[in-house]
């Protein structure tokens, strides 16, 4: 068993720039994957694990919506959207610096290490981004990594939060493109590339990922995996959501995924993008512990720790620490 060391401060706040295997997977090889025998796509996924990360180890992130609801977006899945009134949140306003540094606080003193702040947004105002900055470097100097998705970016955004010291830009592709209009309208594919490529370029670590369970097929699920690993730097960190229904959504009534197509859909994920770390992310509130101990088995290597996501609910802190110890899983060693 090969194993990479934990990433040092100086490396945290360098992008982690991977070499791409020779030909990044496309559709119809992921879709093989997902074809394969249930324990043989499990044993492949595990071996590729193994060859590039820790095989016991689970990194902890913590999340905070930093600004919550009366997003102008129209995601079907979000209950943020102001498109969605009848999901019940409302639109409130960019937390002060320092409350966020205390949750940041609380958060790494429950073992987290990095600390994820989530804004409802479209993009981010100019008149946002002292704030936000200030949040960065803040948290930072608590000794967590930080990463932060607040919709699209101009490339002088993207670099003064890296010049702040964010370490992450989440920007979720969430499906495959073909699905894509099925779920959003008001903002393109082709933007998030775009962000996403700004963020690449501004020299931030690309946390960048999906949902699962949104009515996608089996070969939509297989496209957005394509998309993620053909990406000019394939994502460092790569979230797979479990849509959470939210009554008062698009989605709210869509028939439930077979759990496990969903870790069929980790293990593709992880053979796909061998070196990101793969985050279970939302979703596992409502999943059963074996399934997530399967999706752990399947390559998945981060969790978000802590009672909230961003307006929904996650599992217990107490419990979530019960299961990994129950699973001999150890917390990965704070990078910043
Ligand atoms: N507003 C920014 C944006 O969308 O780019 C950042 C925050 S947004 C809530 C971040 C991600 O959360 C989305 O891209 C989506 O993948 C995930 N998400 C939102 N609602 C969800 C739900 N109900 N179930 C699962 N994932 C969800
Ligand atoms: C991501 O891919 N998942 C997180 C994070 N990035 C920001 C968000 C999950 C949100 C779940 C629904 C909610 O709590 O509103
Ligand atoms: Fe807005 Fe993000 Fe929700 Fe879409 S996912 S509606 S962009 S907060």
């Amino acid at each position: 068993m090969s194993q990479c060391p934990s990433p040092s401060a100086a490396q945290a706040s360098a992008p982690l720039h991977f070499h791409r295997p020779l030909a990044a997977i496309d559709s119809s090889a992921a879709e093989q994957l997902f074809e394969l025998p249930f324990l043989d796509l499990l044993y492949r996924a595990q071996t590729v694990h193994r060859q590039h990360h820790r095989a016991n180890e689970v990194q902890l992130s913590s999340l905070l919506s930093i600004k919550t609801g009366g997003c102008a977006e129209d995601c079907g899945y979000c209950s943020q959207s102001a498109h969605h009134k009848e999901a019940g949140v409302p639109a409130g306003k960019l937390m002060g610096v320092d409350e966020v540094v205390q949750a940041a606080q609380a958060a790494r003193d429950q073992g987290a290490t990095r600390f994820c702040m989530g804004a409802a947004w479209r993009n981010p105002k100019q008149r946002d981004m002292a704030a936000l900055t200030e949040m960065v470097s803040q948290v930072r100097a608590l000794g967590m990594e930080t990463c932060m998705t607040l919709g699209m970016l101009e490339q002088a955004q993207a670099e003064a939060l890296k010049q702040a010291g964010l370490d992450y830009y989440n920007h979720n592709l969430d499906t495959a493109p073909d699905f894509y209009g099925q779920v959003i309208s008001t903002r393109s594919y082709q933007d998030r590339l775009d962000t996403l490529q700004r963020v690449q370029e501004a020299g931030l670590n690309v946390c960048c990922g999906g949902i699962i369970g949104m009515g996608e097929t089996r070969a939509q699920r297989a496209g957005l995996i394509a998309q993620l690993a053909s990406l000019p730097v394939p994502p460092q960190s790569v979230p797979i959501n479990h849509l959470v229904p939210i009554a008062g959504t698009p989605l709210q009534d869509v028939a439930p995924l077979d759990e496990f197509e969903f870790v069929r859909t980790v293990a593709v994920a992880r053979i796909a993008l061998p070196h990101a770390v793969i985050r279970l992310s939302a979703g596992r509130e409502s999943m059963s512990e074996a399934t997530q101990a399967l999706c752990f088995a399947a390559g998945a290597n981060s969790i978000f720790l802590g009672a909230k996501l961003l307006t929904t609910a996650n599992a217990p802190v107490s419990a979530d620490l019960d299961l990994l110890q129950r699973l001999g899983l150890q917390a990965a060693a704070a990078a910043a």
